[in-house]
């Protein structure tokens, strides 16, 4: 897997937009939609059946924790095994957006919709805190 990495300017930004792999893109210069919110480059995970957003325990794909099975949206905490807590990636192969949610009394989002093709880190204070996810 390639990965670049990019600076952001305030490392607040906690929560890390890639752009994806169309293929070639990660070795070429970043869109004007990269540059504006990501800080990683993250080629498209082997193991994300086509057309699916999948979700993974660990940064940059790693560890496929659960693949959203259609549009919807789905309490992490409500699966057995729970699966809330745990995403530290998403890459949405699907074809609308993908906003994950934490629950702090009420449902928050964390960060903005994943557009489709892209795939995103959560890190920082957004790692391992999401609870759901709105697909498309
Ligand atoms: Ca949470």
């Amino acid at each position: 897997m390639i990965t670049r990495q990019y600076s952001l300017s305030g490392a607040a930004t906690a929560v890390v937009i890639a752009l994806v792999a169309m293929a070639g893109l990660a070795s070429s210069t970043p869109s004007t939609a990269s540059r504006a919110a990501a800080n990683a480059q993250l080629a498209a995970p082997i193991d994300c059946p086509a057309g699916h957003s999948c979700y993974y325990d660990g940064l940059n794909y790693v560890a496929l924790l659960w693949v959203a099975p259609s549009c919807g949206f789905f309490d992490l905490g409500k699966m057995t095994p729970p699966k809330n807590d745990r995403i530290e990636s998403i890459y949405n192969g699907g074809g609308a957006g993908v906003l994950p949610y934490n629950w702090g009394g009420s449902w928050q989002p964390v960060g903005f919709s994943i557009p489709p093709g892209v795939g995103a880190n959560f890190n920082g204070k957004f790692g391992n805190i999401i609870d759901a996810v709105q697909v498309c």
